[in-house]
């Protein structure tokens, strides 16, 4: 158990929760060059043997180390004890099991701590941990101090050496990052590993892997002939699932090498699959774990979107290697550095990787579409995460627990601010500003100033202070734009103005770029790069990019008619874009524009508008022609006819009312289910029956099933196709991305059929934790009146295991998340639950914990009755006297 941080908020008249600003910054005190580790194992006691040296860089010759439910058992220094139980008078000793303090210290020399830890009751999954009987460990960011007493810090950058002995029937396999310098047996059924990694790192990459696992491996050649050798370890039982996290990795480090001229620069590189973790997964030098819902896969246990998050996430921490490893944060308030960066660069080899093979069209299809997932995302979660309690800037200016701020902003909002330079400094420009942020920064640990700086440095730009404004605003910026055209003159006038977020620390106008086009009424678009406004002011005219620079602006273009904008194409700004779009502009747009994600983002403002006005023929002939369009990508047309997000629809209405969003939602898809009916039945019809070959989760392909999946899922809940014939293909289902898309429409249609098929889904997969996920989660998002009943049900399943944060996602996280109806009931007791189990989870997992709280974020745009229930069980949760500091500060902010 996560020993309580003292000084966290408690209930009244506690102290006041502690704050960490970044203004605050100080240089370590000490530098330490070199660390020896030594581990002898055990699940119930591992003695930890810390060997470094230290050399004095600032005034103090006092090292305050971090610790956390550590227990000290020895100090040398020179190989010179301390006495620990009278607490050395000489240096002046103050340890607790949170810190370690040893003042009059030389300037230079050796501190050999030795403590003993717990990891089978490390229940936080922070630092050294049990899971299934074996032992791994997660440091970002501050679990190396549960490990052992240390400036954990990401600006202390060592090299390791490491070694580790235990039970070689419990440890078969020994792994720490680096390269392993030799293994021997000791006998008595013990076994030693050590291993060294060459590269200088902060102790948040430190990892190290004790189980008994089985690997697939595969030696590759990196571009400059150097042999790598490349493994993925997991249980045996789940070895077969493991090809295609390799062959992602090999597509991932092929693909940095092109891109960016970035090469692998170890002999090895091992990927390990781990039962229970709170994150996706952490990019350790050389020795990435991961949440084994992001290595396993194959097509009866995952689905297409299991496969895309499996290749993006193994992509994302490759590449962390470099942007993350090589060059790191100075401190924890740059953690978008990283984020943000390896976001963009994982996004940008997805949609390469999805492109791939595919002929020019059906690539900008295929890229348009992983565009428009991000935008989802980022209107899903960024969106009200900005506007709500937790808003900050992508590098925020204070936290309570970093560990609260590995969020949307500051991952995928860092993302789009990485996006918008590459736009205004184009492809080769910020390629140019890559290469010189390696040149200068490489093992160093930096602050976001240095990669801008690198950025408009080798480009010979001026004005990095004014793009850094995006590092410091929180909130999501508004741009209003409006246009007069004057048939006198034949001119057209956009004018721009762009208004923060009252509540951003940053207050001056941002560059804003803004990509768009311009249709003519005969559905031509104006050739912007041949045609120069006749005026400008504001903001910099770049052909068919715009970069606002001021609070307002304005361009004049000499046009032969009135155009339609097609404003923010490919969503080049992470903003709201506000322009009064008539129907009939939208519906040019939605049937002639160029750009593919505004085709797709004037579908979704019709689709806004027609659930407001509840008039659906304009958006259905829209989406006839759209359906029937057999020149248009399978996946692409699924998201033209997806609704927006119920998430993003509640941040549209000024109060929320999620029975009314779901109704107008169903209402909507009824409406298309019956205008659409002859297009659906004919998707149903040919697509699901092109889908003979095996399963492959190639872009083609799983854009055909989602498209076939969403006429079928249509044509049930509209009666068309009745449930004994989905029962029928759900018994067929020839792989899980079907089966799980029939499933929910079984459950989702509530059919005496929803129950058998839950009992065959249960046998066949009763044995798979991550398949069973599946079957919890379609449970508690389906249905709106019983959800709530059904997730206490399942609360008591015996297959339901709080001390996994997949199953307790899979359940709670999923009811919490994605059931706004199910969980914002009337009565409250959807509130009722979640404080009942925020604070049980909390007492294991103060991660886990936090993230489940966040639910309640938005709690002040419902309506009165909702609201005082909510705030009552907010209050509830913070009168709790043991919470942990994690929940304390997400909570203490809902309640402003
Ligand atoms: N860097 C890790 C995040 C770990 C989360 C710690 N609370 C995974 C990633 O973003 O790549
Ligand atoms: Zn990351």
């Amino acid at each position: 158990m996560q020993a309580r941080d003292a000084n966290a908020a408690g209930p009244a008249g506690a102290p006041e929760p502690r704050v960490i600003r970044r203004q605050d910054y100080k240089a370590p005190s000490h530098r330490i060059s070199t660390v020896a580790l030594d581990f002898t194992l055990g699940l119930e006691s591992t003695r930890v043997i810390n060997t470094f040296d230290f050399a004095q860089t600032g005034a103090t010759n006092a090292l305050e180390l971090h610790g956390d439910a550590l227990q000290l058992v020895g100090i040398a220094l020179d190989d010179r004890p301390i006495d620990i139980d009278a607490h050395d008078p000489v240096y002046g000793l103050d340890y607790s099991d949170q810190h370690l303090r040893i003042s009059n210290l030389p300037v230079s020399g050796q501190l050999r701590i030795e403590t003993i830890i717990n990891p089978q009751a490390n229940t936080e999954l922070m630092g050294l941990y049990a899971s299934q009987g074996g032992l791994f460990t997660q440091c970002e960011s501050e679990g190396f101090r549960r490990i052992t007493y240390f400036l954990d810090r990401p600006d202390v950058m060592s090299t390791y050496e490491v070694v580790m002995r235990g039970d070689r029937a419990l440890f078969p396999v020994m792994l720490s990052n680096g390269n392993l310098v030799s293994q021997r047996d000791l006998g008595d059924g013990l076994h030693e590993a050590h291993w060294r990694d060459p590269f200088p790192k902060p102790s948040y990459l430190f990892a190290l892997v004790a189980a008994d696992l089985e690997r697939i491996e595969e030696s590759i050649k990196t571009r400059s002939g150097k042999k790598a050798l490349l493994q993925v370890y997991t249980r045996r039982e789940d070895l077969s699932q493991a090809g295609f996290a390799l062959s992602s990795l090999k597509r991932a480090i092929f693909w940095d090498e092109k891109r960016y001229g970035l090469e692998l620069d170890l002999e090895r590189f091992m990927v390990v699959a781990v039962p229970d973790f709170n994150s996706g997964a952490m990019e350790n030098k050389g020795l990435n774990l991961f949440n084994t819902k992001y290595v396993l896969a194959d097509p009866q246990t995952a689905t297409d979107l299991d496969y895309d998050g499996i290749e993006s996430v193994i992509a994302h921490e490759y590449f962390h290697n470099w942007t993350g490893n090589r060059i790191t944060c100075r401190d924890w308030f740059q953690l978008t550095l990283k984020e943000g960066l390896t976001v963009f660069r994982d996004s940008e080899f997805s949609s390469d990787m999805a492109a791939e093979g595919l002929s020019p069209t059906r690539a900008e299809s295929a890229k348009a579409l992983r565009r428009i997932d991000s935008v989802r995302v980022l209107r899903a979660a960024q969106f009200p995460e900005d506007a709500g309690p937790m808003a900050h800037p992508i590098r925020p200016d204070s936290y309570q627990e970093i560990r609260n701020f590995y969020t949307a902003t500051v991952y995928e909002k860092g993302a789009e601010v990485i996006r918008m330079l590459q736009t205004v400094l184009g492809i080769d420009g910020f390629r140019r500003g890559m290469d010189l942020y390696f040149a200068r920064h490489d093992g160093q640990a930096v602050t976001c100033e240095e990669f801008v700086g690198a950025m408009f440095d080798a480009n010979q730009q001026k004005n990095a202070e004014k793009f850094m404004r995006w590092y410091d605003t929180s909130g999501t910026p508004r741009v209003v734009v409006t246009d007069a055209w004057s048939s006198e003159e034949s001119c057209y006038r956009l004018q721009f103005k762009q208004v923060l977020s009252q509540s951003s620390p940053q207050k001056e106008p941002l560059p804003i770029p803004i990509n768009f086009g311009l249709l003519l009424p005969n559905q031509t678009e104006v050739d912007l790069v041949e045609t120069a406004p006749v005026a400008c002011k504001g903001g910099e005219f770049k052909g068919e990019l715009f970069i606002l620079n001021d609070e307002s602006a304005e361009i004049s273009i000499e046009l032969p008619a009135r155009p339609v904008p097609s404003l923010l194409r490919g969503f080049s700004a992470p903003v709201t874009l506000e322009y009064p779009y008539s129907d009939a502009q939208l519906l040019t747009l939605l049937a002639h524009d160029s750009d593919p994600v505004n085709r797709w983002e004037a579908g979704q403002r019709l689709m806004l508008g027609a659930m407001e006005s509840m008039e659906f023929e304009p958006i259905i002939g829209a989406l006839k022609a759209i359906a029937a369009d057999s020149g248009l990508d399978n996946g692409y047309k699924a998201a033209m006819l997806t609704p927006p997000s119920e998430l993003y629809m509640a941040e549209q209405m000024p109060v929320v009312d999620p029975q009314a969003i779901r109704a107008a939602r169903n209402a909507l898809r009824a409406a298309l289910t019956t205008g659409l009916r002859d297009e659906l039945l004919s998707i149903d019809e040919s697509v699901r029956t092109s889908l003979k070959a095996a399963y492959s989760p190639d872009p083609t392909s799983a854009g055909r099933r989602s498209l076939a999946n969403l006429a079928q899922h249509w044509l049930a809940l509209g009666g068309a196709l009745p449930s004994s014939e989905l029962f029928k293909r759900f018994r067929q289902a020839p792989n899980m991305t079907d089966r799980i898309a029939l499933l929910q429409a079984l459950v989702e249609g509530d059919s005496d059929e929803a129950a058998d098929a839950l009992v065959l889904y249960l046998e066949q997969f009763g044995g798979h934790p991550l398949a069973l996920d599946k079957w919890f989660t379609v449970q508690v998002t389906m249905t709106s009146e019983t959800a709530l009943l059904r997730v206490k049900s399942l609360l008591t399943h015996p297959k339901f295991d709080a001390t996994n944060p997949n199953r307790v996602r899979s359940v709670l996280g999923a009811f919490f998340h994605q059931n706004l109806p199910g969980f914002h009931r009337a009565d409250g007791e959807g509130y009722a639950l979640w404080a009942e189990q925020v604070l049980a989870i909390d007492r294991r997992n103060s991660q886990l914990a936090s993230r489940m709280a966040r639910a309640l974020d938005r709690w002040d745009r419902f309506e009165p009755q909702r609201k005082a229930l909510m705030r009552k069980a907010l209050e509830r949760v913070a009168s709790d006297a043991q919470l942990s500091s994690d929940v304390r500060e997400v909570i203490t902010k809902a309640l402003g």
